[in-house]
């Protein structure tokens, strides 16, 4: 049995050797990076059982990354490899750790021809969470049919889903279109992480209460509006905050949500409370910031547990 089932785009990774803008930089570094499958591989890490659904391109690229994600103890028999598009790629253009900013070359790529045929019912019904993005519906209107047909099959089987928007607006041509389709999922989800941002522009609220307060569309959900190293808020039967990690130095912003999202799963499938998956979320977002790349940073059990366990008694 599969715990946590997530369907998305991976995409190799190119990071300047340099803190320079692209035009200067000269080496490149390659990674793979996806937010669906950072939080695949961030599960698996901490001994999970992890699939992801989706589509490579039958080329170099794609076999990296199917190894890799592969060699990291992700399922990965809901992969296919086609050789009617290829694999996506992005840069990452580092200009300070506060402005890191990526450059897509994703466009009619392997990931983005995916379709609800390619969603297995059987596959979804046996997990006990589905993990969705806003990215995936944003990449084509077939990926956006197929999102909601694993909507579809997750509440047909009772199994909850976990909604992390992803706001990602250079893939939406419409900002109206992103805003609908992202309320509608949230509307079918359970769990809710939204960034502080994400709120603002899906719900026209600037105080996280209230901005919460519309995104709950259910008395059974729980919502979280991430605020980064300060920590989050949660809606749920009743309300609270939890306060973040200090991290001395960011060097890597991208991929924080994506920890905190496996943070937050993990402690859910342990029968934890949202409070304390929350707080394991900001650990393992503060985890990740700490170095280069999407996932080089998401911890094992034990490295979580220390990191933790530090935290609690400093000096010890
Ligand atoms: O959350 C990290 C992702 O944003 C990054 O890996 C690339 O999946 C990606 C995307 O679509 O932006």
């Amino acid at each position: 049995q599969i715990d946590v089932v997530t369907m998305g785009e991976t995409m190799v990774l190119f990071t300047g050797n340099e803190s320079l803008p692209i035009p200067y930089v000269h080496q490149f570094k390659k990674q793979i990076g996806g937010a669906e499958s950072n939080v695949a591989i961030g599960l698996a890490r901490l001994g999970y059982k992890s699939g992801w659904l989706s589509k490579l391109g039958d080329d170099p690229f794609g076999t990296y990354i199917h190894h890799f994600i592969r060699g990291e103890g992700v399922d990965t028999t809901q992969v296919q490899l086609t050789n009617q598009a290829p694999t996506g790629i992005f840069f990452k253009e580092s200009l300070s750790p506060e402005d890191v900013r990526v450059h897509y070359y994703r466009h009619q790529s392997a990931a983005s021809t995916l379709t609800k045929e390619d969603v297995s019912e059987d596959y979804i019904k046996e997990a006990r969470v589905l993990h969705l993005t806003g990215i995936t519906p944003a990449l084509s209107s077939t990926c956006k049919e197929a999102v909601f047909q694993a909507i579809t099959y997750a509440q047909k089987h009772s199994i909850p889903i976990v909604f992390d928007p992803n706001i990602r607006y250079k893939l939406w041509n419409d900002l109206d279109e992103a805003k609908k389709t992202l309320l509608e999922m949230a509307t079918h989800s359970d769990i809710i992480l939204a960034g502080e941002d994400e709120g603002a522009f899906l719900t026209g609220e600037k105080d996280v209460r209230a901005m919460a307060m519309k995104l709950k569309t259910s008395e059974a959900q729980h919502i979280i509006v991430k605020k980064g190293k300060d920590g989050a808020y949660i809606l749920s039967d009743g309300e609270s905050f939890v306060e973040g990690f200090p991290v001395e130095q960011v060097v890597d912003p991208v991929g924080a949500g994506d920890g905190f999202a496996v943070g937050v799963i993990s402690a859910y499938l342990d029968g934890h409370t949202i409070p304390e998956g929350v707080k394991r979320g900001n650990a393992i977002g503060s985890l990740v910031v700490k170095v280069n790349g999407d996932i080089e940073g998401l911890p094992t059990r034990p490295t979580l547990e220390q990191f933790l366990s530090n935290q609690s008694n400093p000096g010890q």
